[in-house]
């Protein structure tokens, strides 16, 4: 018997259980999808499941078993059937790229997420602030950490790059493949029974770093590539792994775009301290901070003690969001006009008795 603690069980799954649990099923943690087959964690050990018809059947995508989710299975025949998903505390989603609205969720139940960036091409101090912004808003944790610090000269500077930009999250210096950083990284930010997830572009070194966090090869990571990416070991598929420590850690695949969704109430970015701090003193409590008069925010940028990138990002990412939620309230007027209909069919149907 394992004890589901350790793997982040609490009283909020607890009291979610309770209903299910008088109905003899079990609880477990998704730590893989593969195509229809979901990996578990369980009380007694690792196993496989299936979704049931009716979840596959009646869920939206991201109500379906996500990597990190706790579940309620029901063991059948040397076979796990999982038959609700337990409501999460935090779900990590983006927008997927492209024209769409629509939302992925990448992992749930996490304490805190890891963006990585390499010092080689791939940093990014734009797509860093996305991150984080997208990041908060799910009520995660972001922790920076860039990776490949034995690719550059002067690898502090980048990390002060980044703490100039004034955002409330730590800033690591790493190199997977020198094995520099490591220590105090797991140190300070490695917890047992805490969840966390790397996220980042392909090709940066999750999975190395992953690897050498467990100290062997859980996947192949990939040879040195050549620009066309031929021959790396991409990852291609979520899932967690539980370190030593009892910390636990969800790899996942290179993004190529990390879109903002937008939850709730809009307008307010309070993922940036001093943004958020400057934005009561605007004369307008509605305040967009682009050409309002009285605006406290611009006036900073202009003073020169809000960083300017940091203003940019902040268009950047409160335009996508405003996009964002427009869009995705004119599907739900569809969908709801849609549900209409459906209804006075089915009506009619029983009416008529076919
Ligand atoms: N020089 C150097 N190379 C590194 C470091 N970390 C990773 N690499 C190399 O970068 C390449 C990509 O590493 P991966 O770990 O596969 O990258 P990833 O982020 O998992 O990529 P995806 O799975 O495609 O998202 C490999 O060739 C690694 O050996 C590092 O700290 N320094
Ligand atoms: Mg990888
Ligand atoms: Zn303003």
């Amino acid at each position: 018997m394992t004890s589901l603690t350790q793997y982040g069980w609490n009283t909020h799954f607890e009291q979610n259980f309770h209903t299910y649990r008088a109905q003899g099923l079990e609880a477990g943690r998704i730590t893989a999808i593969e195509g229809f087959r979901h990996k578990l964690i369980t009380a007694n050990g690792p196993a496989d499941a299936m979704l049931s018809g009716a979840l596959m059947n009646s869920a939206d995508n991201w109500d379906l078993p996500k990597v990190g989710d706790w579940v309620a299975f029901k063991p059948y025949d040397g076979e796990c059937i999982i038959i609700s998903v337990l409501p999460r505390i935090n779900e990590l989603s983006r927008k997927l790229p492209g024209r769409t609205t629509e939302k992925q969720v990448i992992a749930t139940n996490i304490d805190t997420a890891f963006i990585v960036q390499g010092l080689d091409r791939d940093f990014n101090p734009m797509r860093l602030q996305r991150y984080i912004a997208q990041i908060m808003q799910c009520n995660i944790r972001p922790v920076v950490l860039l990776n490949k610090q034995d690719l550059v000269a002067d690898p502090e500077w980048y990390r002060q790059e980044v703490i100039a930009l004034g955002y409330d999250c730590p800033v690591l210096l790493l190199s997977a493949t020198g094995r520099e950083g490591l220590q105090q990284w797991a140190a300070e930010h490695l917890l047992p029974g805490r969840t966390y997830v790397l996220i980042g572009s392909s090709g940066v070194g999750k999975s190395t770093l992953v690897n050498a966090l467990l100290g062997y090869q859980l996947q192949e990571e990939g040879a040195v590539s050549s620009f066309n990416h031929k021959g790396r070991h991409t990852t291609v598929s979520r899932h967690l792994v539980t370190l030593a420590s009892g910390a636990m850690l969800i790899d996942s695949p290179g993004m190529r775009e990390f879109g903002v969704t937008l939850e709730a109430d809009g307008q307010d970015i309070d993922y940036h301290p001093l943004l958020a701090e400057l934005s009561a003193a605007c004369r307008f409590d509605d305040c967009t901070h682009r050409h309002e008069p009285g605006c406290a925010v611009v006036a900073a940028v202009h003073a020169g003690e809000l960083p300017r990138e940091v203003y940019d990002s902040y268009l950047k990412i409160s335009r996508e969001q405003a996009h964002y939620q427009t869009v995705a309230a004119e599907r739900k007027r569809t969908e709801r006009q849609f549900g209409k209909i459906a209804k006075q069919v089915a009506q009619y149907r029983k009416q008529r008795k076919y």
